[in-house]
């Protein structure tokens, strides 16, 4: 059913694009045409999620995403939150910090930083189990951290070094870690679409449906799903079952873009509705929500191998990417932003419930300071990788390609010997 519930916590929120058939007619029936002005999206904002308890103000049309139904009401213990914020401080030091380092010439390429997001980056990698795997887009800084990539080796990756998890082949755009399962790190909109849903398509190869199976976690911005392989991606893995969970970060513009000027329903978490996949949309400024939202989607994975759609509303704090000044937001938009900062929020609110007081909480910034310090000498000190590795991660295998196997085939034949392998690919190409 599309509409209002709340979640077993008891928290709010929104729900959409159910299943069965006479629910998904209705759910297309009463949709209603979207605003189109910006002047309209505060209001449209406003309609979306289910009577908040509390509901943030996003001003005049602020280039901002509209917020979520707020949900406050369970919250876990005093030591998981302090880990929570540890995390998030964390990953907002290291951007911070990585964009220095990128006016200062260390980093190069492309440099989209998680500035704002950090609460929703923590509750997603808190609700993935070691054994998932984890696609994302090119603002893959915290994913990465959060992971358990390394401060170190992230950073190394940035500068471009041998020490760096893509072999300082890849860049900003590129973290990957093959062993922590989180496979890339995408630099073209909705590029980890497929190899997600194949991916998830592997999984249903290799396992039976249950409490304990694998699944995967597709992250992507608000501005993705107005692209093609979105919807190819939604239809694939609606026919065929997939354990996935389309996690669709709304932090309110793809670049410039506003969702409501882009989408035809900015009420992203209903995009689904086509494909019978069930969307929910949270807010993004609590891990905890966000961490008990995607846990149960991933639950729904990995016992009835449906696929589901998380809409997070969360915020960008900067430009797309750090040479971007996002000229395009009006003063008032900026100071709204800062108001909406979740970090200074959580850090309050950990502290009038009495978790934390203001000289523990100094010392996990100052811990952050120092940990990410290190992490920029560590990169610094690691070597350049030198040309001779160009060509050295090209391919996964021996054989150049193999278009033809299916998931579980044996990607070589029995008795296949490496050094072959240059006769076989000039013999295919002949
Ligand atoms: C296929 C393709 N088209 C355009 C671009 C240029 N581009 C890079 S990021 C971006 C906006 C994406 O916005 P969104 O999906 O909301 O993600 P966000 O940057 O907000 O995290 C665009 C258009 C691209 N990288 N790939
Ligand atoms: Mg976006």
């Amino acid at each position: 059913m599309a509409g209002r519930t709340q979640d077993p916590q008891g928290n709010k929120v929104a729900t959409g694009g159910s299943v069965p058939a006479d629910d998904a007619k209705t759910s297309t029936r009463t949709k209603k045409a979207p605003a189109r002005s910006a002047g309209a999206r505060a209001k449209k904002g406003d309609t979306t999620a289910t009577a908040p308890a509390e509901r943030r103000s996003r001003g005049s049309g602020a280039k901002t995403a509209p917020a979520a139904a707020k949900g406050a009401s369970s919250q876990p213990d005093a030591q998981t939150r302090i880990g929570y914020y540890r995390e998030m401080v964390l990953i907002r030091e290291f951007e911070q910090r990585a964009g220095e380092m990128y006016t200062r010439a260390k980093i190069g390429g492309y440099c989209h930083l998680n500035l704002g997001e950090e609460p929703t980056v923590v509750g997603l990698m808190a609700a993935l189990r070691e054994k998932d795997y984890l696609f994302t887009n090119y603002r893959d800084h915290g994913y990465a951290l959060a992971r358990g990539l390394g401060t170190d080796r992230v950073m190394a990756e940035l500068f471009g070094r041998e020490g760096g998890v893509s072999k300082g082949l890849g860049g900003s755009m590129h973290m990957f870690d093959a062993e922590k399962r989180m496979l890339g790190g995408y630099g073209i909109v909705g590029g980890q679409l497929p190899p997600a849903t194949g991916a998830a398509l592997a999984l249903t190869y290799r396992g039976k449906p249950g409490p304990d199976a694998e699944a995967v976690m597709c992250q992507m911005g608000d501005g993705t799903t107005n692209i093609g392989a979105f919807h190819e991606s939604l239809n694939i893995a609606a026919i065929w079952n997939l354990p996935i969970v389309y996690v669709i970060i709304n932090n309110g513009l793809g670049m410039a873009t506003t969702v409501e000027s882009a989408s035809g329903e900015p009420e992203l978490y209903k995009r689904g509705c086509a494909y019978r996949i069930e969307g929910r949309r949270v807010d993004g400024d609590d891990p905890a929500v966000v961490r008990r939202a995607a846990e149960e989607m991933l639950a729904t994975a990995r016992e009835q191998r449906r696929p589901g759609i998380l809409e997070v509303m969360s915020h960008r704090l900067r430009g797309h990417s750090v040479v971007d000044p996002a000229r395009y937001r009006s003063k008032d938009e900026v100071a709204e932003l800062k108001r909406l900062d979740p970090l200074p929020a959580y850090r309050e609110q950990l502290i009038a419930d009495g978790i934390l007081d203001q000289k523990q909480a100094e010392q996990i910034e100052a811990d952050a300071v120092t940990e990410v310090a290190n992490a920029i000498a560590f990169a610094d000190a690691s070597p350049e990788p030198g040309p001779e590795k160009l060509f050295d991660y090209t391919y996964a295998t021996d054989v150049p390609n193999a278009p033809r196997l299916m998931p579980g085939d044996p990607v070589l034949p029995a008795g296949w010997d490496s050094a072959d392998a240059d006769n076989a690919y000039a013999g295919s190409e002949a």
